[in-house]
């Protein structure tokens, strides 16, 4: 198609303001009004009966895993309640029961849609038939499974070479359905596996594998409860990972600190209100955080370096502050360290980190004498230009302390979607392992491609050259998700072909290739039946441990497939019947894909999956304090840069966060409870003293705008809420802001986008 026939598709939606209403943030966490928001919304989506025998199933060894976050479940589940506000959300989210088919696309027309808001959107409920926009049409019409999948191979059939073809994965499937898709993309001749894990915690996978030689974090959800001190740096665990704080509570209740670092005094961290007991119903709830570091966006270096100094200055007295056994025996790169701090200049730190000095003397003191330090984080550490530094920062802390490798101590990434840490095991991957690639050839019998493929910012680049061709998602919304909407939008509007797997109408059904489907699937929660029976399939967790996952409702509707078959579908209609894998078997036996997986990933056994219900952990080097495939086969202590932004006087320091009523481009509601905003998403987080200096008004409506290489990025219409939030920084919900944000501009080495630090401006309507 050629331009000037491209459909009128809106990327941005609509910009209308609702009613807002403005209230004090409230401190604590969860309790009955979380329980009760949680169930209104499920009920609403539901039915009562149906979300309540669903809610019990949830996260229980026999059930299915939350389709939320990716936190543990712990050992012995809360027969009745082992779910969050959240994941209830999620849970109604998916479950709902409206439905969107034929009709709601014969009426509707990707144009209309696209002037709605993501929220809206979403409400429409779950896709229930496989659809094709044909070039040229703005409508959606029904096709068969059979004539999709021919469609699809016959578009990969056409391309000058597999490169053209890009694979997208969002974190929520199964492994099964990872594994075949990975291996569908290798067998074609590609590593164009983007992920979302690419925009999320590759950060902490680059500098984890650097210094640990392991992409994943070493805490077990039992380290938790009975470490000393848990630091929580760029996490806002109330909102995004509420089970966390159940674990917090033990741990402060086994006499542990908690320490937060983070722009923002999160509910959570401030106090939570267990509903699983009765004191989190009627009593004061527990406190959390001890020590509270408001730190300057992307200042959390100087605030750790100037920590450190003060601890390697005590050291120097005492000879017990730094752990020298566990230094000598296991790490690289003490010495260097030692002296690298001693070049900056301890005021200087304190000034670009924001935090007084009091506070960071507290904390210097209650690190001093424990050894059982945990550190966790999030978004708020990995998306920044220095985005693998700073974890790199953090690990240093606990390598100096002694703090891997044993119990209640180490490192402890916290995972966003529920099944993205198993997707990268098993395989979603842009980058080649030439391990895994071996047992590939071994096993699968056929011989994967050798070189790299794009990541999530290579892929929208090449999309925008006309490079990529086919775009095919597993799950997410690219568009929202990636930075840049308008760029990223072109680019997708540029393919032949984009294939969406999906559960929820979003953005990314709407701003398509020229040819569009919509592939409906299961969700976690129902069943996945063949031949009368239930199959189940696995996920991994936060922290390493794979367990089976069976949903109970039934389908949506009889017409949407499970993603494992889907796949399986596509690769049968591409290869047919005469290749090395044998699509149409594995597409019904999910037991033969996970012999496949126990081949081709590391670590990976069903039998023991089945023997145990709770699952197993996979291998993890830190744990046992396994170093040899690092240089001189230790731990890397590691020298690591200051950030360097050159703010102009009238520009401030951009954070794009997720509010309480959202799963990433999700929009539950338009309330975030927490921070005390009511009804609408549309506004930005300001610091009143700021808002003094230039005569902005509480409610003013604002232009956001960002400047880099020469281009300026426009946010229309935010309204502006005073917040306790550091001078010279400002917070605001993703993803209406990620127009700001430029997509070459990216974390050094993990290539995330740097959404939490835009340098922005703020222009007054
Ligand atoms: N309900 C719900 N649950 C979710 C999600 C969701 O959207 N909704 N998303 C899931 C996904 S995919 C992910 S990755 C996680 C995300 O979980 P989080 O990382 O907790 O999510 P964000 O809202 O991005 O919050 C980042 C936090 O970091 C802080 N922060 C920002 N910049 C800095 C900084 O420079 N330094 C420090 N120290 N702090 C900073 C912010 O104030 C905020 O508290 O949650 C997962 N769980
Ligand atoms: N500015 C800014 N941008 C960000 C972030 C940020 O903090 N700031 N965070 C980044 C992070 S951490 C992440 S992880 C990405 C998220 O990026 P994505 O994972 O791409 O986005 P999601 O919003 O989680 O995807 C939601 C869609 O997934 C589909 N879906 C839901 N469940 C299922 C399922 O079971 N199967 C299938 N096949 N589809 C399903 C639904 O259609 C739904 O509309 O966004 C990133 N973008
Ligand atoms: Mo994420």
């Amino acid at each position: 198609m050629d331009s000037n026939m491209q459909r009128k598709v809106s990327f941005r939606g609509s910009e209308d303001f609702h009613e807002i209403e403005l209230k004090a943030p409230i401190t604590h966490a969860a309790g009955y009004l979380g329980v009760r928001e949680a169930l209104k919304h499920t009920f609403k989506e539901m039915g009562v009966l149906r979300s309540m025998r669903t809610l019990l199933s949830m996260n229980q060894k026999d059930g299915f895993d939350c389709p939320s976050c990716a936190w543990p479940d712990p050992e012995h589940p809360s027969p009745i309640a082992e779910y969050c506000e959240n994941g209830a959300k999620a849970l109604g989210d998916e479950a709902t029961n409206n439905h969107i088919g034929a009709n709601f696309f014969q009426k509707n027309s990707v144009e209309e849609l696209s002037l709605l808001s993501d929220y809206d959107l979403n409400k429409f409920g779950r896709l229930v038939e496989p659809m094709v926009l044909k070039p040229g049409s703005v409508h959606y019409e029904p096709i068969s499974w059979q004539e999709s999948f021919e469609l699809i191979a016959s578009e990969l059939k056409k391309l000058n070479n597999p490169d053209e073809a890009i694979f997208y994965t969002s974190g929520r499937s199964s492994n099964e359905a990872a594994f075949l898709y990975g291996m569908f993309a290798r067998a074609l001749g590609t590593n164009n596996l983007p992920d979302c894990s690419n925009m999320c915690h590759e950060s902490s996978g680059v500098a984890l594998g650097e210094t640990l030689g392991i992409g994943k974090g070493s805490t077990t959800l039992e380290d938790l409860y009975e470490a000393e001190v848990i630091l929580i740096a760029g996490q806002n665990p109330g909102t995004n990972h509420p089970r966390m704080l159940s674990a917090l509570e033990k741990c402060k209740q086994n006499g542990g600190k908690v320490i937060s670092i983070n722009p923002l005094e999160e509910s959570g961290l401030v106090n939570f209100k267990n509903p699983q007991h009765i004191k989190g119903w009627i009593g004061g709830g527990e406190d959390m955080a001890d020590i509270h570091l408001p730190v300057n966006i992307n200042q959390d270096i100087p605030l750790v370096k100037l920590i450190l100094k003060k601890l390697a200055a005590l050291d120097a007295q005492s000879r017990d502050v730094f752990d020298h056994n566990f230094i000598e025996k296991y790490t690289n790169g003490y010495d260097a360290l030692i002296s690298d701090l001693e070049q900056y200049d301890s005021e200087e730190l304190l000034k670009q980190s924001g935090v007084s000095e009091n506070k960071i003397d507290e904390t210097v003191a209650l690190l001093a004498n424990k050894s059982k330090i945990i550190v966790c984080w999030a978004m708020g550490l990995t998306q920044h230009k220095n985005g693998v530094e700073n974890i790199r920062e953090f690990v240093n802390l606990l390598l100096l302390k002694g703090a891997i490798g044993k119990p209640n101590s180490g490192t402890c990434p916290v995972r966003g979607h529920s099944n993205v840490q198993g997707d990268r095991s098993v395989g979603i991957q842009h980058f080649v392992d030439k391990e895994m690639n071996e047992r590939i050839k071994k096993y699968l019998g056929f011989t994967p491609p050798k070189h790299e493929g794009v990541d999530v910012v290579a892929s929208m680049k090449a999309m925008y050259d006309g490079k990529a061709k086919v775009f095919m998602c597993l799950g997410g919304n690219f568009l929202m998700a990636a930075s840049d909407t308008e760029y990223t939008a072109k680019g997708i509007q540029n393919c032949d072909l984009t294939v969406q797997i999906s559960t929820k109408l979003n953005r990314t059904h709407l701003i398509t290739g020229k040819t569009a489907l919509i592939l409906p699937t299961i969700g976690r929660s129902e069943k996945d039946m063949k031949d009368g029976k239930p199959r189940h399939f696995t996920v991994e967790n936060s922290m390493g441990r794979v367990k089976q996952s069976k949903g109970i409702l039934k389908p949506a509707a009889e017409t949407i497939m499970s993603e494992p078959e889907i796949i399986a579908n596509i690769g049968h209609a591409y290869f047919g019947d005469d290749h090395a894998m044998d699509w149409k078997l594995l597409g019904e036996d999910y037991e033969l894909i996970r012999t496949q997986i126990d081949q081709v990933a590391k670590g990976f056994d069903k039998t023991k999956e089945r023997s145990k219900g709770a699952g197993y952990y996979l291998p993890n080097n830190v744990r046992e304090l396994d170093f040899s495939m690092l240089p001189n086969g230790k731990a890397q202590i590691t020298i690591n840069r200051l950030p360097d932004h050159d703010l102009e006087k009238d520009e401030y320091m951009l954070m794009t966060i997720r509010s309480h009523d959202q799963f990433n481009t999700t929009i539950y509601g338009l309330d975030d409870r927490y921070r005390g905003v009511y009804n609408a998403r549309r506004v930005i987080f300001m610091n009143p003293e700021d808002m003094n200096a230039v005569g902005f008004k509480k409610l003013d409506v604002v232009d956001i705008t960002s400047t880099y290489d020469d281009t300026v990025r426009v946010a229309h219409k935010f309204k502006v809420v005073p917040y306790n939030i550091p001078l010279g920084n400002l917070a605001s919900y993703f993803p209406e802001t990620n127009v700001l944000v430029p997509y070459n501009h990216f974390a050094e080495r993990s290539k995330t986008p740097i959404s939490k630090s835009i340098k922005v401006r703020l222009v007054k309507k």
